[in-house]
């Protein structure tokens, strides 16, 4: 298993032992157009975990917010006010005042730190708050002014961090789920480097010589292990850049000789689209994919156009990171993998008994992280028997690899027939015509629920009775027919989470309106 002392601060772990291991000179943060080396990040982190602690009262235990774009400030804040004991929540840009006093209340948020160019929402979230009664401002670009950079700017370049229990919260996860209710979820110290041990080292390997780049923001813990601890852990470098959006991925990686990618299949495949014949993607190690199953056209145009593996792998806020992956050893197109080492995960049904090898059932996973919610009542129906029940769909083949069929709640029954939805997406996918796609159960009279598409068409497809024959008659000739779309609406968006999940009970319930 993985060992830890009974006493660990992560922060430190991620900053001033990379020192300490003689990396202090290495590149730790790349971003506003500079590079911070690991002495420089240790130096800034120390002096701003001074700073909340003497001159803003952090106590350990006391609950932080963070607001901001993907930078390397975010990064900074993160691990001072974790170095200061603190339980940090991180989030997103997007979120308005309203969703922001959600999080407040529920994490009893005392103080906020800010980018200053997104104070508007936060400080109307702070003026009817009960909870949060100090938002301070940091500059996300770095350049030292705004009033927690000056407060830090004359302070000490040691702090003696706190001395937490391996076991004691950190960081809080919030998740805002594909069904579109807030919950939080507790991670401890020891969490932090398990998913770097379990997954970045055994996984993909990291050695000082990576450079990190990728899409998801710090606040989903997807971002935050691929961007900043799992770089941080082993003296690697964390490329974090406000525009490091695709399709201009494929620059970045270009720009800064990137060798791990990390972002989800959506973002691949308008990488994918972008690829010109003169793309440079030779520094690449290998392409992580996760927060939705990567359909194995993604796959496999991937491998046939970069030359590059792509690991296909499963994670949950509740866990905080991947639990099963595909390795480069073992990768497959369709499949999400095998266990991470420590991890064990079975197919179940109902009851909790093991289903055969093949048949679809629920997810049940355990291992050295779990899922802890915080006041949430939801924690009786995710861990039962000690097992984590992720709201997947899986089977297991007879080799024991893993394999997606739905979120629980997109399977569709159609006359009697099981279908998955993404199954069904995937051979959409496989069309020219579509550029993305949700598939849903739609209520039907005959068949209790009819397979109904809405597809999202490349330009200069038309949106016609004709291409929907076309579409379905692909389906068709691509998988069991029973399960092509009956229904095919084309729409120009699909309705997503903040992270970039498909939120498909949208789509039913414009259905049911
Ligand atoms: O797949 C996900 O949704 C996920 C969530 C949190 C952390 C990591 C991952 C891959």
């Amino acid at each position: 298993g993985f060992q830890y002392p009974e006493h660990l601060n992560c922060a430190v772990e991620l900053t001033d032992r990379l020192v300490e291991k003689g990396l202090g000179d290495h590149t730790a943060l790349i971003g506003n157009g500079r590079r911070r080396t690991y002495k420089e990040l240790s130096d800034w982190t120390n002096r701003l975990a001074h700073a909340l602690v003497e001159d803003y009262g952090v106590k350990p235990g006391n609950r932080v917010l963070i607001r901001s774009a993907n930078n390397p400030a975010m990064v900074a804040c993160w691990l001072a006010a974790t170095k200061a004991g603190a339980v940090v929540v991180n989030t997103m840009p997007m979120l308005r005042a309203g969703e922001l006093a959600k999080v407040v209340d529920k994490a009893e948020i005392q103080l906020a730190l800010c980018d200053t160019r997104l104070m508007d929402e936060l400080v109307a979230c702070a003026k009817d708050s009960r909870f949060l009664k100090q938002v301070v401002g940091f500059d996300g670009t770095a350049n030292h002014d705004a009033e927690l950079d000056r407060v830090a700017l004359d302070k000490a370049v040691t702090f003696d961090a706190v001395k937490t229990g391996r076991d004691d919260v950190c960081l809080l996860g919030f998740t805002s789920g594909t069904t579109g209710v807030p919950k939080a979820t507790m991670h401890f110290h020891r969490d932090v480097l398990i998913i770097a041990d379990a997954y970045a080292k055994e996984v993909l390997g990291v050695t000082p010589d990576d450079v990190f780049v990728g899409s998801p923001p710090l606040a989903f813990t997807f971002g935050l292990g691929g961007l900043a601890v799992f770089p941080l852990r082993f003296g690697a470098a964390a490329t974090l850049l406000e525009s490091a959006t695709p399709p201009n991925m494929i620059e970045i990686i270009e720009k800064y000789k990137a060798t791990i990618c990390f972002t989800a299949p959506t973002a691949y495949r308008a990488m994918l689209k972008a690829l010109d014949e003169g793309a440079d993607l030779s520094s690449l190690r290998v392409a992580v994919s996760a927060g939705e199953t990567l359909p194995a056209p993604v796959f496999e145009e991937w491998v046939a156009k970069t030359g590059k593996p792509i690991l296909d792998g499963i994670g949950a806020t509740e866990m905080l990171h991947i639990f099963i992956s595909n390795h480069f050893d073992d990768m497959q197109a369709a499949s999400t993998g095998r266990p991470l080492r420590g991890y064990e995960a079975r197919i179940v049904d109902d009851e909790m008994n093991e289903k055969p090898r093949g048949e679809v059932g629920k997810l049940a996973v355990r291992g050295p992280v779990g899922c802890r919610y915080m006041a949430d009542d939801r924690q009786m129906q995710y861990v039962r028997d000690g097992w984590n029940l992720t709201g997947d769909a899986f089977w297991q083949d007879e080799e024991g690899r893993f394999h997606f069929a739905a979120r629980s709640d997109d399977m569709i029954v159609s006359a009697g027939y099981n279908i998955a939805g993404p199954e069904v997406e995937a051979a959409l996918l496989s069309h020219e015509s579509v550029l993305e796609c949700a598939v849903i159960g739609a209520p039907d009279v005959e068949r209790g629920q009819i397979v109904e598409a809405f597809v999202v068409l490349v330009d200069g497809a038309k949106a016609d009775d004709a291409t929907v024959l076309l579409l379905q008659n692909h389906v068709k000739a691509t998988i069991a027919p029973f399960k092509y779309p009956r229904s095919v609406k084309f729409v120009t968006a699909l309705p997503r989470t903040q992270t970039g999940k498909i939120q498909r009970f949208r789509l039913r319930e414009e259905d049911a309106s």
